[in-house]
């Protein structure tokens, strides 16, 4: 694996388009985009006509941020990288029919940049707005809109934040490390999503889907998805909540995990977790260095807070380099190629069910021995189930 490949896995955290039906045919093309526009002073910007799809394909709106370059919102929110002592500018503008802010969570930024609408500013419809801190602390870090915070977040407004040093040590005097590998844990209620004015009370959200990186179930085997490491070279876990639930990752032995660092600091006395509870708004830094030719899971718990209800595991893929991507089977849905010009493959599959992007199943397609033609195909984005079971999203090219 190359580092623009894993550079493209660490920046490209989740990203979800308005213009969905173009996004999976433009991927590589608005990575690369995203890359440089973090070379480049960011420019965020806030949307509230965004969508991020379920397992199943199903799109589900969401409010969010996004790089201006870019032009589209995504779940999570853009990445946000600076180096130990830069002075930041972090540029914002605000052309959605809302107010918004950036609250920078966990950094040690004055009052007048701390996103609070009370006691900073608002950045109202139309505006634009510039929020000043100096990253004084390597670490891991949130930040969310602060205007009607239950709503504005739980519909989406939240990304993580990494401030890191040339050297790629942790901080000063810690261990040293090959790769950021940035992981969101969020959760949604879909019923909200789609109807936010009627989301009052908010205490009654009860979220219904699991997100590592805005990604379910399903999502998370995808090889882009899929955490690949070099043995001793070990890759720096930063993880943070902006989930209704209490996350527990349960860290196999095999993985050889310490944590290092918590809430943007080093910890006095690093310790070799077995579970790691982290709590809505915690972040967490943790060195893995697995086993050679290790190929597993960290599962992650979602455990409800209301009434301790485990209401769902997400699986982070970890798998040695070396073993490279693996190899597509109906059991895991991915189709190949994808996208495709002619036809795409499921492996030992039977059976086939498609929709267009707009919701429309196709009465009849051409599919023998786990092939499907499409060579006739209008391109764009469409969905299969396969065998009855999970969903994946495949494109058809000119
Ligand atoms: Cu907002």
């Amino acid at each position: 694996m190359t580092n623009l490949t894993l550079s493209f896995i660490i920046q490209d955290y989740g990203r979800t388009s308005r213009y969905f039906f173009c996004v999976a045919l433009l991927g590589t093309l608005l990575a690369s985009t995203s890359i440089r526009a973090q070379q480049l002073p960011p420019q965020l910007f806030s949307g509230m006509e965004g969508y991020t799809f379920l397992p199943d394909g199903t799109p589900v709106p969401i409010w969010g941020y996004g790089w201006v370059s870019d032009g589209f919102i995504t779940l999570p929110a853009p990445l946000l990288t600076y180096t130990e002592g830069e002075s930041v500018n972090l540029n914002f503008t605000n052309p959605s029919p809302e107010s918004h802010t950036i609250h920078l969570h966990g950094l040690d930024v004055d009052q007048a940049n701390d996103g609070v609408p009370g006691t900073s500013f608002l950045v109202t419809t139309g505006e634009e707005a510039t929020y000043s801190f100096n990253a004084n602390h390597p670490g891991t870090f949130l930040y969310h809109c602060h205007v009607t915070t239950t709503l504005h977040l739980t519909m989406g407004m939240y990304g993580m934040v990494l401030i890191t040093r040339p050297d790629f040590t942790l901080h000063d005097g810690g261990p040293s490390y090959a790769q950021d590998i940035p992981l969101l844990f969020s959760d949604i209620e879909v019923a909200t999503n789609l109807d936010p004015v009627g989301s009052y009370p908010f205490h009654e959200i009860r979220p219904d889907i699991f997100m590592i990186n805005g990604k379910s179930g399903s999502q998370l085997e995808a090889p882009e998805h899929i955490i690949y490491f070099e043995p001793g070279q070990p890759l720096a876990l930063r993880l943070g909540s902006m989930a209704y639930s209490r996350i527990v990752c349960q860290f196999p032995p095999e993985l050889n995990a310490t944590c290092y660092m918590s809430d943007g600091r080093p910890i006095p006395d690093p310790f070799e977790p077995t579970t790691l509870e982290i709590y809505p708004g915690e972040r967490f830094t943790v060195l893995i260095d697995p086993d050679p030719n290790w190929d597993g899971t960290l599962p992650c718990e979602f455990w409800s807070m209301v009434d301790e209800t485990l209401e769902s595991v997400e699986d982070i893929y970890i798998r040695d380099a070396m073993l490279g991507v693996p190899t597509p089977t109906a059991t895991n849905g991915i189709g190949y190629p994808n996208p495709t010009r002619d036809h795409i493959a499921w492996d030992n599959a039977q059976e086939i069910e498609v929709w267009n992007a707009f919701g429309v199943k196709l009465p009849a397609v051409q599919f023998e021995n786990g092939i499907l033609e499409v060579s006739e195909w209008t391109a764009g984005t469409y969905v299969a189930r396969i065998d009855g079971g999970r969903a994946v999203r495949f494109v058809v090219t000119e």
